[in-house]
């Protein structure tokens, strides 16, 4: 079996095995899954991309002068590439990029799409799990790292993996070193809520691909009519927390080993935490990182912001 499908399936018996039973988002982004995610972007309901773009578009230059000349930009799950498109025109001239992404096919064909639109930019691309620390390229070593993580990704973790990974980017990309980071604030729940319950379901097709995908690549039994998507706000929390409820009870079978489901249990596949500027602030100190500068888009939906390494 291959590396991945091992893990994928590892995961997935730990995780149905669990209580409450859990999957990891990162399994969301197969082909149909990576697809459907674009069709969720385009949303009237979803601003997170929309909002991001506006303010990528709109500040380029202020963003980018907090990349200084000849630095080497490193995206964390660089996926399309297509954030960092935005900002090229405006950055000064890099010494190289470096996307970071477990997908090696998306690497190849990103850095080959890169270098027919941006033929003078160096692409080092680096397949590896982005949430880890990885090695950057020899050639990197004595240009000033400016790191890169859009779209509020840094959601999908409870606070204190986001503040482990914010550590472990700050020993990355070292001392003085710049973060160019999406993260999104608090709305109204209301506002919340049907970004991800969207009105022509989208969401729920999304959510559910991950059982369909588990069926596909693991050949697992499960009946993809006894599950339904549920997503909320949980206010305490301060996370939208999507959910595969089983309808009825019912058994999911994995390669020889059987879930019980009851009626009602369900499966939590996706925190996607929203932070005031003062706790994303908090929680950067804590990693070691200062806020210089943050920027919203008009409706103060989305945030991008710019972080200093302190030490
Ligand atoms: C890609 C993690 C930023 O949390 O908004 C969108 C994923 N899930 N709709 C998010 C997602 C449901 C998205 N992130």
């Amino acid at each position: 079996m291959h590396d991945d499908t091992t893990r994928f399936m590892a995961d997935v018996i730990a995780g149905l095995g669990a209580t409450p039973k859990r999957l990891s988002p990162k399994y969301f982004y197969d082909a149909a899954g990576s697809a459907l995610f674009l069709d969720i972007t385009r949303l009237d309901e979803y601003y997170v991309t929309r909002a991001e773009l506006e303010i990528l578009g709109q500040y380029a230059s202020d963003i980018a002068a907090h990349v200084p000349a000849g630095a080497v930009l490193v995206e964390f799950g660089s996926g399309a590439s297509t954030k960092i498109r935005k900002l090229l025109d405006a950055l000064p001239r890099l010494a190289g990029y470096v996307p970071v992404d477990i997908s090696v096919e998306l690497l190849a064909q990103e850095a080959e799409e890169l270098h027919r639109d941006f033929p003078a930019l160096p692409v080092w691309p680096i397949a590896a799990d982005f949430t880890t620390e990885f090695a950057l390229p020899a050639a990197a070593a004595h240009s000033p790292k400016v790191g890169f993580f859009p779209g509020s990704t840094i959601g999908n973790f409870e606070p204190h993996e986001a503040e482990h990974f914010l550590a472990c980017a700050a020993h990355t990309l070292g001392p003085g070193a710049a973060f160019i980071i999406g993260v999104d604030l608090e709305k109204s729940p209301a506002t919340l809520n049907a970004a991800y319950n969207d009105a022509a379901g989208v969401t729920a097709r999304f959510n559910l691909n991950m059982l369909a995908r588990i069926r596909r690549e693991l050949d697992a039994q499960i009946d993809l009519q006894g599950f339904r998507h549920h997503a909320f706000y949980n206010t305490d929390a301060r996370r939208i927390e999507m959910h595969l409820v089983a309808t009825r009870a019912q058994t999911v079978r994995v390669d020889g080993h059987h879930f019980d489901f009851a009626a009602g249990e369900s499966i939590h596949t996706e925190n996607s935490y929203k932070y005031t500027q003062a706790r994303f602030a908090e929680l950067a100190a804590r990693a070691g990182w200062q806020i210089e500068a943050s920027w919203t888009d008009a409706q103060g939906l989305m945030s991008v912001q710019a972080l200093r390494c302190r030490s």
